[in-house]
């Protein structure tokens, strides 16, 4: 067998993917007709035309006008349903899954409708072999008063949803709002023992990588992937097992690289990181995980010894316990 059939149909997890980013040009459509909302896209192909971004912000304008479809639980649970086929197409025995609360309270759809919707979704994967697990984020660009507020609004419903609903993170417009704008949030959910996760060095500065770790007492970074232009973090990461969840497609899509073949993943491995493999927003920037694999292979030539790696730390950088872990091997 090939390196990329074994790869895809290794066992693996997924620890970077936001639900709304899930979202297929198509069911965005179906789901606009669905519940009369006019996009400002006439079609499947003029939408797919305006995926052409130059920027993380200039995606995130297009991913928060796609998710704007999103009003009932029916849609929430479309939505994760779509997700869970794709998941188990890719060999994700496991997937801690983000989503963005307030990109849909301000249209006045409650937590309840979209925790209720994910859920059901998540579910009925879980039957199908898909463990999951939930991470609220946070939009950075919003202030920390509209988090906090977020955060007590989802308390109940950390108790409710105990066995999914395991953590915290922090995602959108990075540059200009550094991690430490949302101390008091993250060290709330600290005491709480939930766990905490944030983007940090994907536009923004190796400083908000220090500050997600030494402020925000984050247990995994999102992306990371600025953490090369500062040898003693790259040490620190390494030493820690601090894992970085890279999202190698959408690096090119957004950017981040010029190419796939200037990717530093390959790098970061070699100098020892907790480096895995993660789709981020599979909707917008070409694919799943296996897709994020089989460029990676092409553009960097991993090793089969490589991919291993990075399968086996993404299991192993996931919340699951480790009796759990174990059962899975
Ligand atoms: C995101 Cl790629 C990326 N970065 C930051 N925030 C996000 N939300 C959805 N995708
Ligand atoms: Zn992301």
């Amino acid at each position: 067998l090939k390196l990329k059939e074994k790869v895809d149909r290794a066992p693996k997890a997924e620890l970077h993917i936001h639900i709304e980013g899930s979202l297929e040009p198509e069911l965005i459509f179906s789901l606009a007709e669905r519940n009369g909302i006019t996009l400002p896209y006439s079609s499947v192909e003029s939408l797919q035309a305006a995926y052409a971004f130059t920027s993380l912000q200039s995606f995130l304008d297009i991913y928060y006008a796609g998710a704007s479809v999103l009003i009932h639980e029916e849609d929430f649970y479309d939505m994760t349903c779509a997700y869970v086929d794709q998941a188990l197409d890719n060999g994700i025995i496991h997937s801690e899954i983000f989503f963005d609360p307030q990109t849909h309270t301000v249209r006045g759809v409650s937590m309840e409708t979209m925790l209720a919707g994910i859920e059901r979704g998540l579910a009925e994967g879980e039957k199908r072999g898909l463990s999951s697990r939930l991470i609220l984020c946070f939009l950075r660009h919003l202030s920390e008063e509209d988090a906090l507020r977020t955060f007590n609004q989802a308390l109940p419903y950390f108790e409710q949803y105990a066995h999914r609903l395991i953590g915290i993170g922090l995602d959108s417009s990075e540059l200009g709002h550094p991690p430490a704008k949302f101390a008091r949030v993250f060290s709330q959910a600290l005491g709480r023992k939930m766990r905490l996760v944030a983007h940090a060095g994907e536009e923004g500065p190796v400083s908000y990588i220090y500050e997600a770790l030494d402020i925000l007492r984050v247990e995994r970074i999102d992306h990371g992937v600025r953490c090369l232009e500062d040898p003693q973090l790259v040490e620190r990461l390494a030493q820690s097992r601090i894992a970085l969840t890279v999202c190698p497609l959408s690096n090119l899509k957004l950017c981040v690289f010029d190419s796939l073949s200037d990717h530093n993943l390959k790098t970061l491995l070699e100098k020892g990181v907790a480096v895995t493999v993660n789709s981020d927003d599979p909707a917008y920037f070409g694919g799943h995980v296996n897709q994020n694999y089989r460029a990676l292979i092409d553009a960097l030539d991993l090793t089969e010894q490589q991919c291993y790696t990075l399968l086996r730390n993404s299991l192993e950088a996931s919340f699951i316990s480790d009796d759990k872990r174990q059962a899975m091997y």
